[in-house]
């Protein structure tokens, strides 16, 4: 039997750790755990026949970190190890029936872009060779696990998907807040995997098994696929150096049946299992069976962090990025202008979009080219899920593959030949896509007609597998002024599609006023009738008040609105309102950090730098930006990638800032030479740095360590260079104690040097408790520590 048949029938059991399970067989810290594949076969072997023994379904290859990068070092290429361990696992399982070996695949150890460097399409191809490798040595699926970052988990899947025919299988990991490492929630990480054609999805790894459960009763709540879960023995705490996990097998059973009774059905573990806890939860299930596969019906678009759900109330997709009509528009995508057009993404975020359409067509541009760069740079800062919107099949396909969520793909229509192009990027990408009622004849007058149209859409997608789920419909919007009669049969057909085929609906609302005066009026009534006929989406200019106060309106008096709240909170005071449109023209270079447009946060500091002194940009504009940005950060409103955006937008208006400071006074006698670090695990060197460019200024020799230093560097380079003064840098509580560290080591080794320490964690009481001679809350403090040491 085939696994995808298993899966409609019975619960399905991986393997639980490998990991921990070679740490007892004397793995050691810093190890390859793979490499045991070559050179000790007969160690991997033994723990997967103790899984089998214990009543596995599928073992795991011991692979997870088998990709070049993390092997770069080993001697052995990635195919060689796992060529060997696919053959260890299918020793291990000898010729017995209804036994699989899944091809573990792990996240490749190195941030993607805009977290990281690495470009999707390298890691893509990372994966690529993995899959191909495990697929050689004969694997029977794939198994994508512990990832923490959607975009590559999507990298990994499309690989798998595009070179094996073998069922996918992928699990992320999620933290207490409910979400991964980069921000995605289990709802987005649903709709993108699914829509991307894994065959079960879920969690591994994370927390311990009752901790994950809120996440899995999650993701079983939108998942119309199987739903796997891997858990951690409990969540993991040091003793004596060593990693212990609480919970025991028999109670870990207990929370996996509980996952069961939801309708989870595919179990294993994670780290701190080992073959006793899968015995003990196959004996656990035996009671059970399993719920089986409700079939979701949820229209949606997501970005990496944020999920659109259209059909609950309505959904406004800003039409600002396009560059018909607009000249300014035309002339940034000309001169490649990229700040330019991310603004008119922000500001419309900032004026109540919830998704945004995004086209870049000019003729005299490379419209593939630069379609790619702006999705990349606007989903680097802005989480509105976007829509795709190209006449050309090529960019199309080219932005919904480095997309990094379920993007709209506007559009489609009647014409064969153009749903044979699209609707099989759709599929591919896991997309939803508009549906135009227009075909070879054109736009048919009566509404019937274009109904007619939309059900052969809706029929030949599903053709494709796509289902009614993931279609708009767009029935049209004609121009009253030349077509006045067509006005009335758009709002008919709004009516009927939604009725005869219950799909979501979207128009272009401002077609409808071209050649009239005061089209603003027409605009809104025309919206208004349309809302009121069941539209879900209107395409429009968020910055056009009327059509927003429509849209405000018609909330309240359609129940969605609930109490009002949101009506009264934008109504109650006229000057926010004056204000919001106030922001969008003449931002300051705060908001612009906290935007993250790092050209304009480099004009702005140029422009501000002829009014104000250095050091007052930097405490007035820069640090506190980045408080705005740390608790935006830590109350869940932004995620990893746009703090690093604001971090950057920073480092380049101080990069500035720098240059003023050393064209002024740069003093060339040194007073003294001092060390400056981030310690160990902290990478946070902005404060650092400006510490180092200020000392600079006032004739310090600086040697500047970076980030991450380990506590043997520092006491190294102070005996070498005979240093006098040590200076410290830790932004988390976490990284105090590398801190305390460090300035034991330097004691220890006999290093005669004084130790000054900052940060935004500390203060005087932590530095005196960690022992250092000195604490210094900002740059001008750090300069009178070291003039005091130096005399200077
Ligand atoms: Co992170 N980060 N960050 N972060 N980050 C904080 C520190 C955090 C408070 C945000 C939050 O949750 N509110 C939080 C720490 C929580 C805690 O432990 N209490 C946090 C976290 C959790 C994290 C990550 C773990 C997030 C994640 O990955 N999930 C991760 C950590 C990775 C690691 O270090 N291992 C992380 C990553 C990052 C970015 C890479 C995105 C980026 C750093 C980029 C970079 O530095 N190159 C970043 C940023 C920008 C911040 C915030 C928003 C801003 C920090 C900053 O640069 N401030 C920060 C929140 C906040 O502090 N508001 C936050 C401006 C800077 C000029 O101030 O460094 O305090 P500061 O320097 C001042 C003084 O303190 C003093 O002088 C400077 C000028 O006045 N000073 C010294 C500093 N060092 C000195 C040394 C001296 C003397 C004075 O002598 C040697």
């Amino acid at each position: 039997m085939e696994i995808k048949d298993i899966l409609k029938k019975k619960f399905i059991f991986f393997d639980g750790a490998m990991g921990t399970m070679l740490q007892k067989k004397g793995l050691k810290a810093g190890e390859i755990p793979e490499i045991y594949n070559i050179l000790h076969p007969e160690i991997i072997r033994d723990i997967h026949k103790k899984y089998i023994e214990a009543g596995v379904d599928i073992l795991t290859t011991n692979t997870f970190g088998a990709n070049e990068l993390k092997l770069k070092d080993t001697g052995y290429s990635g195919e060689e190890v796992i060529s060997k361990a696919v053959h260890i696992a299918k020793e291990a399982k000898g010729d017995r029936k209804g036994k699989y070996v899944a091809l573990d695949i792990g996240p490749i150890g190195q941030l993607l872009e805009p977290s990281g460097t690495l470009k999707f399409e390298r890691a893509y191809e990372i994966f690529k060779k993995q899959v191909k490798a495990g697929v050689e040595a004969g694997c029977d699926l794939i198994l994508i696990e512990t990832i923490s970052d959607l975009y590559e988990a999507k990298a990994a899947v499309v690989a798998a998907k595009e070179n094996c025919n073998l069922p996918v299988f992928c699990t992320m990991t999620f933290g207490e807040d409910g979400r991964t490492f980069t921000g995605t929630d289990p709802l987005t990480m649903v709709m993108v995997l699914q829509g991307l054609g894994v065959d079960a999805l879920g969690v591994n790894c994370s927390l311990g098994p009752k901790e994950i459960i809120p996440i899995v009763e999650k993701i079983i709540e939108y998942s119309s696929v199987p739903v796997m879960v891997q858990p951690n023995a409990g969540l993991p705490r040091v003793e004596e150096g060593e990693t212990i996990y609480d919970i025991k097998p028999e109670e870990f059973a207990q929370y996996i049946k509980n996952m069961a009774e939801k309708g989870g059905s595919i179990f294993g573990g994670c780290c701190g299992t080992n073959d006793e806890f899968i015995k003990q939860l196959i004996i656990k299930l035996k009671e059970l069976k399993p719920l089986g596969i409700k079939q979701k019906s949820i229209t949606a678009a997501c970005s990496a962090s944020k999920t659109v759900i259209l059909g609950q109330g309505v959904k406004v997709i800003g039409e600002r990025i396009n560059p018909t009509g607009k000249k300014k528009f035309k002339e940034a995508l000309r001169n490649n202008n990229i700040d330019y057009i991310l603004t008119e993404g922000i500001n419309q975020q900032e004026l109540g979009a919830d998704m945004l359409d995004v086209n870049v067509g000019l003729p005299e541009i490379d419209e593939e080219v630069v379609m790619k760069e702006v999705i990349k740079e606007i989903q680097s800062i802005i989480n509105l899920p976007l829509q795709i919107d190209s006449a050309s099949a090529k960019v199309i396909e080219t932005a919904a593959r480095i997309y990094n969520g379920k993007p709209i793909i506007n559009s489609v229509n009647g014409k064969q030949k153009v749903m044979e192009e699209i609707f099989p990027i759709v599929k591919k990408y896991g997309a939803c896509v508009v549906g135009l009622t227009l075909d070879e004849s054109g736009i048919p007058a009566k509404a019937e007609d274009r109904v007619k149209i939309a059900e052969k859409i809706i029929k030949t997608a599903k053709e494709y597998g796509i289902g009614k789920e993931d279609i708009l419909i767009d029935c049209l919007v004609l121009t009253v002024s030349a077509q006045q009669r067509e006005v009335m049969e758009t709002i008919k057909a709004v009516r009927i599609v939604k009725e005869k085929f219950g799909v979501k609906t979207l128009l272009g609302v401002s077609n409808v006023s071209f050649g009239l005066p005061n089209r603003a009026l027409l605009n809104k009534t025309f919206l208004a009738m349309a809302l009121s006929e069941g539209l879900d989406a209107p395409i429009v200019n968020p910055n056009n008040q009327d059509v927003m106060d429509t849209i405000n309106a018609f909330k309240v008096l359609a129940n969605e609105d609930k109490e009002a709240k949101d009506y009264v909170k934008t109504y109650s005071d006229v000057n926010v309102k004056k204000e919001v449109s106030q922001k969008s023209s003449n931002k300051s270079l705060k908001e612009i950090i906290v935007r993250g447009i790092k050209e304009e946060a480099v004009a702005k500091t140029k422009e501000l730098l002829n009014i104000k002194d250095s050091m007052e940009i930097v405490d007035e504009y820069l640090i506190s930006a980045l408080d705005i940005v740390g608790k935006k950060y830590e109350k869940g409103e932004i995620f990893l990638p746009q703090l690093i955006q604001s971090a950057e937008t920073v480092q380049r208006a101080f990069e500035i800032i720098k240059d003023k400071i050393f064209k002024e006074n740069k003093e060339t006698i040194s007073k003294g030479k001092i060390i400056l670090a981030t310690v160990k695990g902290d990478i946070h060197d902005i404060g650092k740095n400006i510490v180092k460019v200020i000392l600079q200024n006032y004739g310090f020799e600086i040697i500047d360590l970076g980030k991450d230093v380990s506590a043997e560097d520092i006491v190294q380079t102070a005996k070498q260079e005979n240093i006098k003064l040590v200076g410290l840098s830790a932004l988390m509580t976490t990284t105090v104690k590398s801190m305390e560290e460090t300035i034991k080591a330097l004691r220890q080794n006999d290093v005669e040097c004084e130790v000054f320490v900052g940060g935004a964690v500390l203060n005087q009481e932590y530095a005196d408790m960690i022992n250092a001679d000195y604490y210094a809350k900002d740059a001008q403090e750090a300069v009178r520590i070291a003039r005091k040491v130096f005399q200077g």
